[in-house]
């Protein structure tokens, strides 16, 4: 197939999805020091079926000397459903909190946007984060959603909505924008923690990502259309996959 004829995913999506991925490599390219970081080859780009329409995944990756691999997803299936997904994980040796988030919707409308610095342990951020997020200005939401019960690896900042105008969307995108700032600015600044420090941070990391594993609404989309060997292979060495 020619190049001309496989627009990236990108211009296809909800223009939410569209800005926030712009929004989300935008702030890795201002603030840190990309290197390539490679997915298995055949997990780059996928093509599945799902209820008769074509679900297609494009990944995107980087890593840094602070992050062990930063992914950003974006999914189709058909005109029913447009997925944006995306993790920062810091290699175990940085004190730093998991950045997240989730953009759900569907014909037109975003019907889960989520966004959240989670911290690793006793649902506390490391002070500096705590300061920073609470000196924003605290975000007024029309319809905000419930966290499901395996969230409890959020923060108190987490915000998770239905954005209810275009000016949600908007509010949330440069909440995003802000969320990315301060931990890209935290992270490069940041030194190497000691070895007791490190052994913690990866129970830390276990606990996030087994938790998101939890995540049924995740799994049965992909379950669907690629079966569910491929979904829990894929939610555990390409989503969400544990730190050595
Ligand atoms: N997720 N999401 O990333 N998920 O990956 N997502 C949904 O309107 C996918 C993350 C999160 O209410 C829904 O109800 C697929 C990250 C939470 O029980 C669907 C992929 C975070 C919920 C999908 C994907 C995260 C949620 C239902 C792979 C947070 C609510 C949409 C591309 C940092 C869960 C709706 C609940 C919901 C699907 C959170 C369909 C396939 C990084 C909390």
């Amino acid at each position: 197939m020619s190049l001309a004829s496989t627009p990236s995913l990108r211009e296809q999506q909800h223009p939410l999805i569209r800005q926030l991925a712009d929004t989300i490599e935008a702030a890795w390219h201002q603030h840190l020091d990309l290197s390539p970081y490679h997915l298995p080859a055949e997990l780059g780009y996928v093509e599945g079926r799902l209820e008769g329409e074509k679900l297609t995944i494009e990944n995107r990756c980087y890593q840094t000397p602070q992050f062990r691999k930063m992914h950003l997803e974006l999914a189709k299936v058909g005109t029913m459903l447009d997925i944006l997904h995306c993790v920062m994980f810091p290699r175990p040796e940085y004190d730093l909190p998991m950045f997240g988030c989730d953009l759900v919707g569907g014909r037109g409308q975003i019907s889960a946007a989520i966004a959240d610095l989670s911290p690793l342990s006793q649902r506390t951020l490391p002070e500096a984060y705590n300061s920073e997020l609470s000196a924003l200005p605290a975000p007024n939401f029309s319809q905000p959603r419930e966290l499901p019960e395996w969230g409890d690896i959020f923060s108190e900042f987490c915000i998770f909505v239905r954005p209810g105008s275009p000016e949600e969307e908007t509010l949330f995108l440069s909440r995003v924008r802000d969320f990315l700032d301060i931990h890209c600015t935290r992270a490069i600044a940041s030194n190497p923690a000691s070895p007791e420090q490190v052994l913690k941070i990866i129970a830390g990391q276990h606990n996030y990502c087994t938790k998101q594993q939890q995540n049924d609404k995740t799994r049965r989309v992909l379950e669907k259309a690629f079966g569910s060997d491929w979904a829990e292979n894929y939610m555990t060495t390409v989503l969400f996959d544990l730190p050595n």
